[in-house]
């Protein structure tokens, strides 16, 4: 195999590695994101998404999709996320039209102990290559890079949105979009077809599809693909016997975007026990749906092995650890009235989201909040309020164990308010933020 090497090199070495603690969604929150694939190496769950960013003159086309490089994140506990930093640059990959911001859905998979990063996107050679889009492959030791890639793209794919499923005979599949869903067996090397491309058979005749990503549980083959089946993008599956097909259209996993992302694009796996959808929306771009964020949440299969219909949260996965800050606006319910989300900073988004109680009585609730062994002696609050409150704070529903309250005082600005709290429950719980004023905002809540 011929590498093209160490120009990356440095990049890769020079990468900043972020951690940050997200188990609500979205789930990447130092950036926009999209299209995430999702894989379990070793015992961590890595995420290979696409990295939207905001065109501006010069640089990629105002209004459209804007996509300059990727990064991989990593989490072992699915609260903490690893920003491993950017594992492929556009004007660092030899065969990619120079700023052509169009590093599309990617995907990864291991073999024999090499991660093979596959990525769609534009060819600076179009005699070779074809006009549109084509698929490239980058190696790496190691999940999280440095990541080497290959000269020149897969020879035959034309189109977006690479996935790669390895069967349990070892032979490799590499499907992909381009209106309908392509799917051709993929060489050893797993940089060569070995057969000509073919339609992914039975799926919807009308309508776009793309973003395929095949799964198998139980001798089921789970083809799963976004679809327009409307007037946006939602999330279908469909089964079959063999990675090849043909299909029978059997579901829907997700329907579409409740806040207008045309797009939505996913990955479905299974990481100790429990099965997660990860996809999409416009979380920190409410106006303009090209600037995405990654989110997931958990996935449930019926006894007949269909996919029950997820229904996006904002609360999202992983057991939060009490002692790390709760961000209650992620809530799992809250009360009929008496209290919103906003954005903290209007002009700064990825500093996140508040509460805003406006009613005494209203409430967030915010489930599995793992309090420890020991029980733990304080709790702080991050709050403003106009007029003087408390709230107070309940384990298990609004009317469950009330475990501390919080004087908030009438001074305007955020600040921090801390309060010994006693008899603090210990293992998981849900927790409930109440309100008793009609003018506080709260940001987070820990407890110490
Ligand atoms: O992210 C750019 C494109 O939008 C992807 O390739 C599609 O799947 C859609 O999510």
């Amino acid at each position: 195999m011929k590498k093209y090497g160490k120009a990356l090199i440095p990049i890769i070495a020079c990468a900043l590695m972020i951690q940050y603690g997200a188990a609500q969604n979205p789930i990447i929150r130092n950036q926009f994101s999209a299209d995430p694939s999702a894989r379990v190496f070793g015992n961590r769950v890595y995420i290979y998404p696409s990295h939207d960013i905001l065109a501006a003159p010069g640089k990629g086309r105002v209004g459209w999709f804007c996509m300059e490089d990727y990064h991989v994140f990593s989490s072992e506990d699915l609260v903490n996320w690893t920003d491993h930093g950017m594992i492929v640059q556009q004007n660092a990959v030899p065969w990619v039209r120079p700023n052509s911001y169009s590093m599309w859905a990617p995907d990864c998979i291991e073999r024999n102990g090499k991660y093979y990063f596959y990525f769609p996107t534009s060819p600076k050679d179009t005699a070779a290559y074809g006009r549109g889009f084509t698929v490239g492959v980058a190696i790496a030791d190691k999940p999280e890079g440095p990541f080497v890639p290959e000269p020149t793209p897969i020879k035959g794919v034309r189109g977006i949105d690479p996935n790669v499923f390895i069967d349990k005979d070892g032979q490799a599949y590499l499907y992909w979009s381009a209106g309908n869903i392509y799917v051709a067996r993929l060489k050893r090397n797993m940089l060569e077809l070995d057969s000509e491309p073919q339609i992914v058979a039975d799926l919807p005749s009308k309508g776009l599809k793309e973003g395929p990503y095949l799964f198998e549980r139980n001798g089921i083959y789970y083809m799963t693909y976004p679809h327009v089946e409307n007037k946006t993008e939602r999330l279908e599956y469909a089964t079959g016997s063999s990675p090849l097909g043909p299909f029978k259209v059997s579901g829907v996993i997700m329907d579409e975007s409740p806040t207008g992302c045309w797009t939505n694009h996913h990955s479905v796996l299974q990481y100790k026990n429990q099965w997660y959808l990860f996809y999409h929306h416009n979380d920190y771009s409410p106006a303009f749906d090209k600037a995405r964020s990654v989110r997931a949440d958990s996935l449930f299969f019926e006894a007949d092995g269909s996919i029950r219909k997820v229904i996006p949260t904002l609360r999202g996965i992983g057991i939060m650890p009490a002692t790390q800050q709760i961000q209650i606006d992620r809530y799992s319910r809250l009360s009929e009235t008496g209290v919103t989300v906003s954005f903290l900073d209007t002009l700064d988004k990825f500093s996140g989201w508040k509460a805003v109680f406006t009613q005494p009585g209203a409430w967030l609730q915010f489930n599995t909040v793992d309090l420890g062994k020991k029980a733990l002696r304080s709790i702080a609050v991050r709050a403003r309020a106009a007029e003087g409150s408390v709230l107070r704070i309940h384990a298990d529903g609004v009317s469950g164990q009330l475990i501390a309250e919080v004087k908030i005082p009438a001074k305007g600005d955020w600040d921090t308010f801390k309060m010994p709290a006693q008899k603090l429950p210990t293992g998981i719980h849900n927790l409930v933020i109440e309100s008793k004023g009609r003018a506080v905002e709260v940001d987070w809540m820990m407890f110490q």
